[in-house]
């Protein structure tokens, strides 16, 4: 018998222990396959062979009923007395080597993986496809650490682009995470992931057929977003950026009519600042730092920030719930990466936040973006050297630095210095206006995370014209500050810098901007 042809979308991993009361594993088996479940695997850890075997043998009858194959996990023997498909055996078990020789070439053999070099390992042992994971926390495996989308990226991107070794994310996979997870972690050489593997979100869901057939939707429109993704098909069709900057003084104008409302999880140091900034340029801010009343600020705010300056556990724990109910909302999210090289707890909340959710826009000065680059496996290295020198950020190419994040992420990225930097991975601008006190302040990085915040707000479906309006305004709000009679100092600044954000006029975004538009 030949090899059979496997669809990997969405595999069942089974489990006894965290299968619903309300039936049995089989009867699970049976819902899930015919909700869409493309690929079973038994695993189940605590039976002896002969349980094992009569399980294996209920479960085989199911799975052939509806032609999907049944893989075994971790036990070659109870596979082959039964005859499956084929096994799954984990890094401790018995080696992928041994397995293949026992299972012979016909059998589909997988591996369950977790770095780059194990998975190269498994496509050289002669394994069939990789589980890759711990993608995120789950109830059935406690890891140090979860891969989530970028890890899991890392690994697929160290794989050749084209070959027959086919690859599944596993852990805390669910079908409100799926299509995420296989979107975000599409490679650049091409590879996106060819199936999610799933155990609580099918065998404990309430009903298993409908969890099969969201996650199979789910998977789908993930490949399909990858795939966009990966052949640059997302980043087609955008306006020319003179167009754009048209648009600002409506912004401006849009923003004071609506004054939208703007969830600032912010850092203590500078939220009473941002506050005043947001209501002076003319929006709404509420500062609620709970996750307890995350969800429910989710459906009446138009835009969150996120900004990781004074980094609490609670802190984190609301912008976790903050961001994935904004995505959810469809609400832009703006995140302000607050000295996020300084210490592995700042480092590890960036990275959790971007496995998280979707990020919209992206604010950091250049040391904070460069963190970023590293987090998310952007090689700045190999960026900078096709780069000339630039003024001060200590990137030689920082226009092309935000463009390769902004591509990677799909989101707009703002790189704050003497000149700003906005790209959304296609157009790229620099903004020259602005005055040195902005930088004698604390807090004047947070204020533009703010305003940016606010433009968002109302323009949901351009965050590249809402990052530049962000910039600008507080950049033109400093130069008239700045050079005010009055101001002696950055107090004196401070006062004065609040009351050119209010007394900004829409019209100076377009006459006053000095704004150039870069070509990579
Ligand atoms: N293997 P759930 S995580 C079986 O990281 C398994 O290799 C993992 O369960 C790995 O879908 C995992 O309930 C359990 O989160 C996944
Ligand atoms: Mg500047």
């Amino acid at each position: 018998m030949a090899k059979p042809v496997v669809d990997y979308s969405v595999y069942l991993v089974t489990d006894s222990d965290l299968n619903h009361p309300s039936r049995t594993l089989v009867q699970s088996v049976e819902d899930s396959i015919l909700g869409g479940v493309t690929l079973v695997q038994l695993r189940e850890k605590d039976l002896g062979n002969q349980s094992f075997i009569e399980l294996a043998r209920k479960v085989l009858a199911i799975t052939r009923k509806y032609n999907v194959p049944l893989l075994i996990n971790d036990n070659i023997f109870v596979a082959l007395a039964i005859g499956a498909e084929g096994a799954h055996v984990g890094q401790d078990d018995i080696s992928c080597v041994e397995a293949r020789r026992l299972l012979g070439p016909d059998k589909i053999l997988g591996i369950s993986t977790g770095t780059p070099e194990e998975a190269q390992k498994a496509l050289a042992d002669g394994a069939d496809y990789i589980g890759i994971g711990t993608c995120f926390m789950t109830q059935t495996k406690t890891p140090k650490r979860t891969l989530g989308p970028i890890g899991i990226r890392t690994i697929l991107e160290a794989l050749p682009a084209n070959n027959d070794l086919k690859t599944v994310a596993i852990g805390g996979i669910k079908d409100d995470n799926t299509r995420r997870v296989v979107a975000h972690s599409a490679g650049s050489n091409g590879r996106v992931l060819d199936g999610v593997a799933v155990v609580t979100g099918i065998v404990g869901a309430v009903d298993a057929k409908l969890a099969s057939e969201k996650l199979l939707v789910e998977y789908k429109a993930g490949r399909e977003e990858g795939l966009k993704r990966v052949q640059g098909e997302l980043f087609k069709g955008r306006t020319q950026v003179e167009s754009v900057l048209q648009t600002l003084p409506q912004l401006l104008v849009t923003l004071r009519e609506k004054s939208p409302l703007t969830h600032h999880i912010s850092n203590y140091v500078v939220m009473n600042d941002t506050a005043n900034a947001t209501l002076a340029l003319g929006g709404s801010p509420i500062m609620a730092p709970s996750a307890m009343e995350a969800p429910d600020l989710s459906k009446v705010v138009s835009s969150v920030v996120l900004n990781i300056g004074t980094l609490t556990d609670s802190f984190v724990d609301c912008m976790l719930v903050a961001g994935k109910h904004a995505n959810a909302q469809g609400k832009p999210v703006i995140f302000d990466p607050v000295g996020a090289g300084a210490t592995s707890l700042r480092r590890e909340t960036a990275r959790r936040i971007l496995n998280h959710m979707h990020v919209d826009i992206i604010k950091g000065n250049a040391g904070e973006i460069s963190t970023i680059a590293s987090i998310i496996g952007c090689d700045t290295e190999s960026i900078a050297m096709r780069g000339v020198d630039s003024l001060g950020s200590g990137f030689s190419n920082p226009a092309a630095v935000i463009e390769a994040i902004a591509r990677r992420e799909n989101c707009v990225v703002v790189m704050t210095g003497k000149t700003d930097y906005v790209s959304d991975g296609v157009r790229t601008v620099a903004i020259e206006n602005g005055h040195e006190y902005q930088g004698r302040i604390t807090g004047s990085g947070c204020i533009v995370a703010s305003s940016i915040a606010s433009f968002a707000a109302i323009s949901p479906n351009d965050h590249f014209a809402a990052a530049i309006a962000g910039v600008l305004a507080i950049n033109l709000a400093g130069e008239h500050a700045g050079n005010r009679d009055d101001v002696r100092g950055p107090g004196t600044f401070r006062a004065a810098f609040i009351d050119e954000m209010a007394n900004l006029k829409p019209e100076q975004l377009l006459t006053e901007a000095k704004i150039n538009t870069i070509s990579l």
